[in-house]
C-alpha cells in the first residue's frame, strides 16, 4: 500500500489561533464547560458513514468510532411459508366480530420464523444490531486540572474544538469527520513546542484492542475484526510536528510534538474489502495537509449546512451560556427561542452527518452508538421511527439525504414480496414493523406488536413527498415500480367489512396499541384500523397521481380509484375524537405514545385539510395529554403546527426539551440530554428529527395545495427570519417577520405552477413560472 507522508514540518511555537473561517457564532454552537462522562454529552460528527462522539476528554481523551454497515446478523428467510393457509381463518372470525379468536389464531401463525429481534436483543441472533466500531483513546497522563475548558461542536462547520489550560499550556483539539476524503481528522496543538506526550490506543468492546505495526516506517494503529457477515477495520496515522512516535503494545506513543494530526479510516466490507477500502482512504488523506482537509470539508458541509437557516432571538447574555445549562435555564421558564433555531440546525446537521447519498440510512441512533447491543438492536422500526428521521428531509432542504431511505426501500422489493406471498398470498410487497440491513420484512417475533402491515405503506409515501416537493418526473419513474408494487399488495388485502361494506386491510392493528372490547378483554388484531386506511388511502392517491404523471397504468389508476373510493373513512367517535379503530373502542393506554390514527393529520395530509375531523383531532390530542417518549413529544409539535396552534407546539417543543439523565429503556418522560441527542429514553434520534421538522411546520405548512407562511407562530418567537424551507409544489421560501406578523416573503419557484399562498388567513394565487421569485412586503 501507498503509505501517507508524514510531514515533518518545524513549527516553532503552535499558539492556538481561529481562522477566520472558523469564527464561531453562538446561535449554531453545541458546547460545554466540562468533559463528556457519557456519550449523550459528547459530540457528534459525521459524514453519512462514518461517525465519531467526542468526549473532550483532559487526562484520557476517547471518541467513539463508528460506520453505518457495522452490523453482526446476516441475511436470513424470516418468512413462515405456510401462514398464508391460516389467513382466510382469521379474516372470518374477524367478520364474525371475534376477535379474540382471530388474535390466538394470528399469534400462533403470523409472526417471523426464527428470533426476530431477539426482543430488541438481536446482536447474537442473525436479525443483528447495529454495533459499535471502536474507541479512539487517547491517554494524556495524569497531571493538573484544566482551567478555561470548552468542549465545543460548531454546528456550520462540523468541527469540535476542545481547549483549555493545564499546567500554563493552552491546548487545543479539533476534530471533524471529512465527507470529501472520507477520513476522521483531528488536529492537537499547544503553545508550548515539545509539550505534547500522550498515548494512542484503539479499541472495540469485546475484541482484541488494535496493534501497532510499522508501514512504511512509520507507526500505525490496525484495528480488525470479524462479524457473521461483515468484516470491518480501522487505521490511525499520525502526522508529526516535531518530536517523536513509536509502537508500544498495543498502542503508539508520541513524545515532545509541537503538533500533531491524526487521520483515521475506516471501512466494512458492505463496498468491498474492508482493510483495502480504509488503507486506500488514508492513502489519498494521507498526503493532503490539514488546511486543504480542513478546506474540502467546509465547502462540503457549507453546501449542505448553509442552505437553511432559522433565525430567533435570545437575549445575549443566554447565547454565552453551555448548552447543557440553557436546557436547565429553559426548564425553568427563562425563555430562550434561539435554543429553538440552535435544535432545528442540529436536526439538519444530523441529518446531513448520518444520511449521504449511497450510505445506509439514519438508524435509530442516526449513526452513533457505543455498545455492541446497541438499544433496540439499533434497527431501522417502520411503525414511525425511521420515517420520522426523514420528516426535515424535504421541508429543511436536504432531498439529497433522504436518498438513503429510498435505497433501503428498494432493497426491501425483493424481501418484501416474499413475505407478501408467505403470510397474504399477495403480490408487491410488504414490509412490517421492523427491519435491517439485511432484508428482514417479515412480521415481528411477538404478532401483538409485530404483525402491523403499514410499514410499507409509510416507507412508500416518501418516495412520493420527495416528489411532491421537487417535482422532478424522472424521480417519480425512477421510483414509481416501488410505490406500485407496495399499492398492488394493500390492494391485495382489502376485504369488505359487513357493516358499511367498506375496504378495510385485514389482519392488522393499531401500531404497539390495544383497544378494550365492550366486555373488557383487551386485544391488538383487527381489521382496518383507522392508520392503515389513511395509509392506503393516501398511497394509493400517490399511486393514482404518479400513474397519471407518467402516463402509464390507466387500468391500474381506475382500479385503485375505484377501490380508494370505497376504502374505510376516518371516524369520528361518540366522544368527538378521532376513532383509532373502525369500532368505536377505548384505548387500553389512554396516553399512549402512538398517536397512530393521526397520521393523517401530519404527515399526512387528509385530517389536516378537512375542518370537522381537525376539531375530532384536537380532542384526541387533548385525551392522549402532553406527555410521551422523545419521538411522541416531537410528533406532537407537528400535529398542534397543523392545528394553527402555536402556542401548544412551543409548549411541547419546551417539553421536548427538558433535561433529562436516565438511560436506560423508559416508556415516557422523553426530553434531551445535555448535546442536544433526544432521549426516549434512550438516546433515540428520531426525536431530534421530528423537532426539527415540527419547528419547520409552525413556520411553513403546504399540505392540501396550500403554501401557509407562518400559520402556528408562537408570541415568543415574535420576532426571526428564515430561509431555505421547501413546500411542496416545487417551492422554496423565505421569510421575515416582527411584532408577530409577516413582513416579508419571497417564494421561488423550481417548476412552473400553481402557487396559493395563505397569510394570516388571508390567500394570494399566482401562475408560477420556472425560476420565477414572488416577494410579498408588508
Ligand atoms: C417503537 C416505539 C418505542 C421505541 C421503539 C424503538 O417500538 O413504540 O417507543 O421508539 O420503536
Amino acid at each position: 500500500m501507498r503509505v501517507p507522508a508524514v510531514l515533518a514540518l518545524a513549527l516553532g511555537s503552535c499558539t492556538a489561533v481561529r481562522e477566520a473561517a472558523l469564527a464561531p457564532d453562538a446561535t449554531h454552537l453545541i458546547w460545554l464547560d466540562h468533559p463528556a462522562e457519557h456519550f449523550t454529552s459528547a459530540l457528534p460528527l459525521g459524514n453519512g458513514t462514518m461517525g465519531a462522539l467526542v468526549f473532550g476528554g483532559v487526562e484520557r481523551e476517547r471518541i467513539v468510532l463508528n460506520e453505518d454497515g457495522l452490523w453482526s446478523g446476516s441475511v436470513e428467510d424470516p418468512n413462515r411459508h405456510d401462514s398464508h393457509e391460516y389467513l382466510p381463518e382469521i379474516r372470518r372470525l374477524l367478520l364474525e366480530g371475534k376477535n379474540p379468536e382471530a388474535e390466538a389464531l394470528l399469534s400462533e401463525h403470523f409472526t417471523c420464523a426464527g428470533a426476530g429481534s431477539g426482543q430488541g436483543n438481536g446482536a447474537d441472533v442473525p436479525y443483528g444490531c447495529y454495533q459499535v466500531l471502536g474507541n479512539l483513546q487517547l491517554d494524556f497522563g495524569q497531571g493538573p486540572a484544566a482551567a478555561d475548558y470548552r468542549n465545543e461542536l460548531d454546528l456550520r462547520t462540523g468541527v469540535v474544538r476542545t481547549s483549555y489550560a493545564r499546567g500554563g499550556v493552552r491546548f487545543e483539539r479539533e476534530c471533524f469527520v471529512s465527507h470529501a476524503h472520507q477520513v476522521l481528522v483531528e488536529r492537537l496543538r499547544c503553545d508550548s513546542p515539545g509539550t505534547l506526550d500522550f498515548r494512542i490506543a484503539l479499541d472495540r468492546p469485546g475484541s482484541a484492542p488494535a496493534e501497532c505495526e510499522l508501514v512504511g516506517g512509520q507507526p500505525s494503529l490496525l484495528l480488525r475484526g470479524r462479524l457473521p457477515s461483515v468484516d470491518y477495520a480501522a487505521r490511525v496515522f499520525v502526522e508529526l510536528h516535531g518530536g517523536r512516535a513509536a509502537c508500544e503494545t498495543g498502542a503508539l506513543r508520541i513524545e515532545g510534538a509541537d503538533e500533531v494530526v491524526l487521520r483515521v479510516a475506516s471501512s466494512t466490507s458492505r463496498r468491498g474489502t474492508a482493510l483495502a477500502l480504509a488503507n486506500g482512504k488514508l492513502a489519498l488523506a494521507g498526503t493532503v495537509p490539514w488546511s486543504e482537509l480542513l478546506r474540502a470539508h467546509l465547502a462540503d458541509h457549507h453546501a449542505l449546512y448553509d442552505r437553511c437557516a432559522l433565525e430567533l432571538k435570545s437575549p445575549a447574555e443566554v447565547l454565552s451560556i453551555p448548552t447543557d445549562k440553557r436546557l436547565e435555564r429553559l426548564a425553568r421558564g427563562g425563555e430562550d427561542p434561539a435554543l429553538a433555531a440552535l435544535d432545528f440546525h442540529f436536526g439538519r446537521y444530523l441529518l446531513m452527518s448520518s444520511s449521504r447519498p449511497g450510505g445506509l440510512p439514519a438508524n435509530l441512533q442516526g449513526l452513533w452508538a457505543e455498545e455492541t447491543q446497541t438499544p433496540w438492536n439499533g434497527d431501522y422500526h417502520l411503525d414511525i421511527n425511521v420515517q420520522m428521521n426523514y420528516w426535515p428531509a424535504e421541508v429543511a432542504n436536504l432531498p439529497e439525504c433522504h436518498e438513503p431511505l429510498f435505497d433501503l426501500i428498494e432493497s426491501l422489493r425483493v424481501p418484501g414480496a416474499a413475505t407478501a406471498k408467505a403470510y397474504y398470498d399477495a403480490p408487491g410487497w410488504v414490509a412490517h414493523v421492523i427491519t435491517n440491513i439485511w432484508g428482514f420484512t417479515a412480521p415481528g417475533e411477538d404478532a401483538g406488536w409485530g404483525s402491523t402491515l403499514s410499514g410499507g405503506a409509510w416507507l412508500a409515501d416518501h418516495l412520493f413527498e420527495h416528489y411532491d416537493f421537487g417535482r422532478d418526473p424522472n424521480f417519480l419513474e425512477h421510483v414509481y415500480p416501488a410505490l406500485k408494487e407496495s399499492a398492488q399488495f394493500y390492494r391485495a388485502i382489502l376485504i369488505e367489512e359487513p357493516k358499511h361494506h367498506w375496504l378495510v386491510t385485514a389482519p392488522s392493528n393499531s401500531p404497539e396499541h390495544g383497544y378494550v372490547l365492550p366486555d373488557g378483554r383487551v386485544g391488538h388484531t383487527c381489521m382496518g384500523p383507522t392508520m392503515d386506511q389513511e395509509l392506503v388511502r393516501e398511497l394509493f392517491g400517490d399511486v393514482i397521481e404518479a400513474s397519471r404523471v407518467l402516463k402509464v397504468d390507466a387500468d391500474f389508476r381506475a382500479e385503485l380509484e375505484a377501490a380508494r373510493a370505497r376504502l374505510a373513512p376516518v371516524q369520528v367517535g361518540a366522544a368527538g375524537d378521532v376513532q383509532e379503530w373502525l369500532e368505536d373502542w377505548k384505548g387500553s393506554e389512554p396516553h399512549h405514545r402512538h398517536v397512530s390514527h393521526l397520521y393523517a393529520l401530519y404527515p399526512g395530509e387528509e385530517i389536516a385539510d378537512d375542518a370537522r375531523l381537525r376539531e375530532a383531532a384536537k380532542k384526541t390530542l387533548e385525551q392522549r395529554g402532553d406527555e410521551g417518549t422523545g419521538w411522541s413529544l416531537a410528533w406532537k409539535i407537528s400535529f398542534w403546527a397543523r392545528l394553527f396552534d402555536g402556542q401548544h407546539a412551543l409548549a411541547l417543543w419546551k417539553t421536548l426539551m427538558r433535561p433529562v439523565v436516565e438511560h436506560g429503556i423508559v416508556m415516557g418522560h422523553g426530553g434531551t440530554y445535555p448535546n442536544l441527542f433526544c432521549a426516549h429514553p434512550p438516546f433515540q434520534i428520531d426525536g431530534n428529527f421530528g423537532a426539527c421538522a415540527g419547528i419547520a411546520e409552525m413556520l411553513l405548512q403546504s399540505h392540501g395545495g396550500v403554501v401557509r407562511l407562518l400559520p402556528a407562530l408562537p408570541k415568543e418567537w415574535s420576532e426571526g427570519s428564515v430561509r431555505g424551507l421547501r413546500a411542496r409544489g416545487g417551492f422554496e421560501v423565505d421569510l421575515r417577520w416582527s411584532g408577530g406578523k409577516l413582513r416579508r416573503a419571497e417564494v421561488r419557484a423550481r417548476v412552473a405552477g400553481p402557487l396559493v399562498l395563505e397569510i394570516a388567513g388571508e390567500r394570494i394565487e399566482r401562475q408560477m413560472k420556472a425560476g420565477e421569485a414572488f416577494e410579498v412586503n408588508r
